[in-house]
């Protein structure tokens, strides 16, 4: 599932109320896979939309703003197959640039920066410059965090670790920059250029608190960090346009950071899990989405475990539903040849539900009380109910069909009063006999042969009593007559 061009996930409303739109929405809703989330985040006009068009392989895709006004509004999404990862969607989320003091709502930066962190499995934050105090400072928003996100709803002591299970790894971007990577004299990695810029201080003075609390949430709530240098990408004069650059125009060490950066993603970038493991697919993204933003938007502050347990709902009745359809879909192409013995229906039945549950299984999600696994199997003990019903009365059918055909013959001779003379009762018990013995040769009449026979044995008898009586008379007047006879032999003669 491959989208051409970024779509809006997430806009604002004229009060600059966050909403989600549907149409990205329903794009997510059809991506069965796994998908691979990387946000970014970062102030306004400091090149995020064009670093998230090198992810997607493209030049352009998010739009990019030329003027000093900040560009990209809400949070986009473009979904496009991950370049390394077969099976797999890789989500870019490219947001609203934080720090532009045009906003109306003073919080709408950190909810847009709360939504980027729990969407997200890899959150990339963009700044410029150096990572100096100025820039910890600009991400002040993941101080607000443990004010903005809670873990659960009952617990007010949140240990700061729990977020660790449900927050995305971290890479800090820097742009245009221009300083030698140099600690105290001595070169150093990116990453060590990093960890130095949040080396925290010693002390208990509100300065030191001050300068190391930013430091400390980004360090406890982001243990898994990365950072990449860019240098500045081509001439003053072309960087304004860069997005209608050719990579000839770029800086040589601009471009060899940015493959690298993109290298790293694909290869390190998880995908998004929730909490225990469960693998986000674009399916359960959706209800992310939309769980998240309905709270944010609506001022309250999201538990990501009532998050969890919201999609837990969906996802397991969607498991369940989807198991049933294996089940239903195994017993459809079943009842094309009722009736079968009801031995072959349970075994089919079990057999199907195996993989049902199985199904089931695969898509389930924290279901450790059973409740729908006990779901699943009381709807298919439900459809097994009605399939064995059918098969009762398809092998009905045909029994009735069969003992019709075999004794047509009778039905004949019967309208045709065949049976009514003396001895018609031993002719008749000899064509029924006769039926019976060619209807129990037949194969394949299921399960209601024996209750058929019986019925229609029942049906007989009412034909095989009068028959009986009327032999009886037949035979008393023919036995009268004889009588007579043999009583006056020669009247008859002279008669
Ligand atoms: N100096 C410099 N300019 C860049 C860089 N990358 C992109 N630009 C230019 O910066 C301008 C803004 O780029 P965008 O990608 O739109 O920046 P943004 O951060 O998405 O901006 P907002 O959406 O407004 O927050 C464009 O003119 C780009 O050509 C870079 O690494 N250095
Ligand atoms: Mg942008």
């Amino acid at each position: 599932m491959a989208l051409f061009h970024p779509v809006c996930l997430i806009d604002n409303d004229v009060d600059g109320k966050l909403f989600v739109k549907e149409s990205a929405l329903q794009i997510l809703q059809k991506i069965e896979q796994p998908v691979v989330v990387v946000a970014v985040v970062g102030l306004y006009r400091t090149g995020k939309s064009y670093l998230m068009n090198r992810l997607a392989g493209k030049q352009t895709g998010f739009e990019l703003g030329s003027t000093i006004e900040s560009k990209t509004k809400g949070i986009w999404m473009w979904c496009v197959p991950h370049p390394t990862k077969a099976g797999t969607t890789l989500v870019l989320l490219d947001t609203e640039g934080l720090g532009d003091v045009d906003k109306g709502d003073s919080k709408h930066d950190t909810k847009i920066f709360c939504l980027a962190v729990l969407l997200s499995s890899t959150l990339v934050n963009n700044s410029q410059g150096t990572i100096d105090n100025k820039a910890i400072e600009e991400l002040q928003y993941v101080t607000e965090l443990t004010e903005y996100i809670k873990v659960k709803s009952s617990d007010d002591d949140e240990d700061d670790t729990e977020f660790v299970k449900f927050f995305p790894s971290f890479i800090w971007v820097v742009r245009d920059f221009t300083l030698e990577q140099k600690i105290k004299g001595k070169s150093v990695t990116e990453d060590q250029y990093l960890e130095f810029a949040l080396k925290l201080k010693s002390g208990n003075s509100r300065p030191v608190k001050e300068f190391n609390l930013p430091r400390e949430c980004i360090r406890n709530y982001f243990p898994s960090r990365k950072c990449f240098t860019f240098p500045f990408p081509t001439t003053s004069e072309k960087v304004s346009r860069l997005e209608s650059l050719d990579s000839a125009d770029l800086s040589f060490e601009f471009l060899e950071v940015t493959d690298r950066f993109c290298k790293f993603i694909f290869d390190k970038s998880e995908i998004k899990k929730l909490k225990d493991g469960y693998i986000v697919t674009g399916r359960v993204l959706c209800q992310l989405v939309k769980t998240y933003v309905d709270t944010i938007s609506s001022g309250q502050v999201p538990f990501l475990e009532n998050a969890v347990l919201t999609v837990s709902v969906i996802e397991n009745e969607s498991a369940v539903k989807e198991g049933l359809q294996v089940y239903q879909t195994g017993m459809e192409k079943l009842k094309d040849s009722f009736p079968l013995e009801l031995r072959d229906v349970c075994a089919e039945h079990e057999r199907l539900s195996s993989i049902a549950t199985q199904t089931f299984m695969g898509r389930s999600f924290k279901d450790s009380e059973g409740t729908y696994t006990k779901c699943l199997e009381e709807e298919m003990n439900k459809l097994f109910d009605g399939y064995l019903h059918l098969n009762e009365e398809a092998s009905k059918k045909r029994c009735e069909n069969l003992l019709t055909t075999l004794s047509a013959p009778m039905t004949e001779k019967l309208k045709q009063g065949f049976y009514a003379i003396a001895g018609g009762y031993v002719l008749f018990s000899q064509d029924l006999e006769d039926i019976v013995k060619k209807y129990k040769t037949q194969a394949n009449k299921g399960v209601k042969a024996e209750d058929t026979l019986e019925e229609f044995l029942k049906q007989k008898s009412v034909d095989s009593n009068a028959i009986l009586q009327a032999d009886k008379k037949l035979t008393e007047t023919e036995r009268k007559i004889m009588g007579e006879r043999l009583l006056h032999p020669t009247t008859e003669h002279d008669g």
